[in-house]
């Protein structure tokens, strides 16, 4: 059985979780917050969370992990066969990451724990970031239903988890609707919000976040 290294507060986490999850492949989670602390660091160089604890080892980095689920377990699929296709949904994947959720992320201690003010140019910059982001997602979007077409895939995992910390960032701070260049992404948001798995994860992260809160707050606050 595998062994999810993490914490229902982290989107990262969240969408390993939910891939586990749609794959009915039955997992341990282990708690384990992401820091530089010797335990982290055993198993996750970065000391970054999630990390798969595997028969053979540890995996780090959720775009990794993703793949080794894939490639060990095929069905239900969560990515197209055809190889261009395929490259399809890890071009969506990245876009994601890179141009939405890590810009996103310089502010998050600001905007989702109440924290120290994001520098002002961090914020600038997490603003253009985060305008060229949306406008890929938009150009990128073929929903129909789901972010890239008439399946489930991995693109709708890092959307689930991405758009909507971002949306939250470009609104609080920067009184931006980003969500809405997306045309059907707010719909899309809500209908994947309602996969029973998602709600569990959901239902798990409610119960955490509080907890999580605690956690990073002293070391974040104002
Ligand atoms: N690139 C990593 C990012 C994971 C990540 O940022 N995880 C956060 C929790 S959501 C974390 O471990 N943060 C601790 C830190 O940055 O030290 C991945 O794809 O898994």
């Amino acid at each position: 059985m595998y062994k999810l290294y993490g914490f229902a507060s982290s989107n990262y986490f969240n969408m390993v979780k939910l891939a586990l999850l749609e794959k009915r492949l039955p997992f341990e989670v282990m708690p384990l917050h992401g820091c530089q602390n010797p335990e982290t660091l055993a198993i996750s160089a970065r000391g970054k969370v999630p990390v798969l604890g595997t028969p053979n080892g540890f995996i780090s980095e959720t775009d990794v992990i993703l793949r080794y689920i894939e490639d060990t377990h095929p069905q239900p699929a969560l990515l197209p066969i055809d190889p261009f296709e395929r490259a399809q949904i890890w071009t969506t994947v990245k876009e994601i990451e890179l141009y939405i959720e890590l810009p996103a992320r310089l502010c998050y201690v600001e905007v989702l724990f109440a924290g120290r003010a994001t520098p002002e140019a961090l914020k600038a910059k997490a603003r253009r970031d985060l305008i060229k982001g949306f406008a890929a997602l938009a150009r990128r979007a073929r929903i129909a239903p789901y972010l890239s077409g008439n399946e489930f895939t991995l693109a709708d995992i890092y959307f689930m988890y991405s758009v909507d910390l971002a949306q939250q960032v470009a609104q609080q701070l920067f009184g931006l609707n980003l969500i809405d260049e997306v045309m059907g992404a707010r719909q899309l948001l809500a209908q994947l919000n309602d996969r029973p798995n998602a709600r569990i994860i959901a239902a798990d992260r409610e119960v955490d976040y509080p907890l999580f809160l605690e956690r990073v707050r002293p070391a974040g606050a104002a």
